[in-house]
């Protein structure tokens, strides 16, 4: 059972999101996503649009998706390869570079190219300018 892990906030999902977890559970069996809680997002400065438990249910409803676990720190990537036997860890490129520190732990650190032209920025940006126009 090959198990793969990937972290994020997932808000506003987007077939960018998508993207990345069709092609992170294509390197393994068993995909696991981090997601970050409400309180660790805050650290992140980032604001959601859904909270925690809306977006686990988002997450949970697609099919490359087999356990959801909470992102509530920086600093858990190191013991989460452990506890949750992870052979693979994978992000998108704009986090190249910097996970490689867990090849330590054993496991394999694979950036996926993001998926242009989408993010979650991006959506609100755009329908601030739909109601703008209004
Ligand atoms: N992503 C992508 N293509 C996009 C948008 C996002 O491949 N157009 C990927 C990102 O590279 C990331 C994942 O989707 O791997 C989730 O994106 P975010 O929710 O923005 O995650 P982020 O805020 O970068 O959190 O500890 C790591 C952090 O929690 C990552």
């Amino acid at each position: 059972m090959k198990r793969v892990i990937t972290y994020g906030t997932f808000d506003l999902l987007h077939y960018g999101h998508i993207n990345l977890l069709k092609r992170a559970k294509a390197l393994g069996d068993y995909l696991i996503v981090a997601l970050s809680t409400d309180e660790f997002n805050a650290l992140k400065n980032k604001k959601c649009y859904f909270s925690y438990e809306k977006r686990k249910a988002l997450l949970e409803a697609i099919r490359y998706v087999d356990l959801v676990i909470a992102e509530t720190s920086w600093e858990q990537k190191r013991s989460d390869m452990h506890q949750f036997c992870i052979s693979t860890f994978v992000m998108g490129d704009d986090w190249k570079g910097k996970f490689d520190f867990l090849e330590e732990e054993g496991v394999e650190v694979v950036y996926l190219p993001r998926t242009p032209e989408i993010s979650t920025t991006r959506i609100k940006e755009d329908l601030e300018l739909l109601k703008n126009k209004e």
